[in-house]
């Protein structure tokens, strides 16, 4: 007979080592690229990854729960999943130099009202301040589309400038970044939400950008960011980059002197029946 501690022992002896799985990894190559761009100063930005049980399981112990951390919503529509998230106050260009210090992998406890810290966050660290804003998402999102798994929080430059000079009306906005360059329809044809000012961290501001995530997967927070939301990292990065690549362009163009031509309503529209996407109703006057 074995006793407890050898049995744990023998167990994490078949642990795969977390560093190496996908999820780590993916964490710490995006949170590196979204430093890189310079969207990430400091603080700045958060992710969170839904993960299935059986991607966690190989890599830790299910039943060993490292602490358990309140939360101040009610988070019970997710309980019992597996997320891994940035951790509050952490730096994206810390990760990928001290994952287990500025991650963590959690699951939402029974009641809705904690987290099981499973792995990370090393020296009493906490999920990210904008945690009510992400889990407010994931339970938006997945109502559209259960294979939606990530939300990422930045600061992306151009988007954040452009909400300081540019008319904070949705479909005037989202019009502006489907002009700018000729894929972001097709990869945005639902357009782009835009919430209120509102204090971050908060439990209104994670309301106010799930209600959008209903019919949008990208969500400007003006004079801070944006959220985005896809199934996985490639696809949510990618958004993202998409439509700040078009707020880039939107800066360029003014500074050139401001718009002489663009891409007509009925050009989008072709280009909306050529890739078989639907625009926005309402957005495009055809
Ligand atoms: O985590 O970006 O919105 C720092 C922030 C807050
Ligand atoms: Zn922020």
């Amino acid at each position: 007979m074995k006793n407890q501690n050898e049995i744990r022992c023998m167990k994490m002896a078949l642990q795969l080592d977390i560093l190496s799985s996908g999820f780590v990894q993916e964490m710490m190559k995006t949170t590196a690229n979204l430093y890189r761009l310079g969207w990430d100063e400091r603080n700045g930005g958060n992710i969170s990854y839904l993960l299935k049980e059986e991607e966690v399981a190989p890599y830790l112990d299910l039943n060993a729960v490292i602490r358990t951390i309140p939360v101040k919503f009610d988070a019970s529509a997710l309980a019992g999943k597996y997320f891994i998230v940035t951790g509050s106050g952490k730096y994206f260009k810390n990760v990928i130099d001290a994952p287990a210090v500025n991650l963590g992998v959690i699951r939402v406890a029974q009641d809705g009202k904690n987290v099981e810290l499973l792995w990370g966050l090393e020296g009493g660290g906490v999920p990210t301040s904008e945690l009510p804003a992400h889990f407010m998402t994931h339970i938006a999102r997945l109502a559209v589309d259960p294979e939606q798994r990530i939300v990422i929080h930045t600061h992306a430059t151009h988007l954040l400038a452009m909400t300081f000079t540019h008319p904070l009306d949705e479909k005037a906005f989202t019009r502006t970044l489907w002009q700018m360059c000729t894929e972001c329809l097709v990869v945005f044809p639902e357009g782009v939400g835009i919430i209120p000012w509102i204090v971050p961290g908060t439990n209104e501001i994670g309301e106010a950008t799930a209600a959008k995530m209903h019919d949008c997967r990208l969500v400007i927070w003006p004079h801070h960011g944006i959220y985005g939301a896809g199934r996985d990292m490639d696809e949510t990065f990618g958004l993202i980059e998409t439509a700040e690549k078009a707020a880039q362009v939107y800066t360029y163009v003014q500074a050139q002197g401001g718009v002489k031509q663009t891409i007509t309503d009925r050009q989008l529209k072709d280009l909306a029946d050529a890739f078989g996407v639907a625009p926005r109703a309402g957005f495009l006057e055809v």
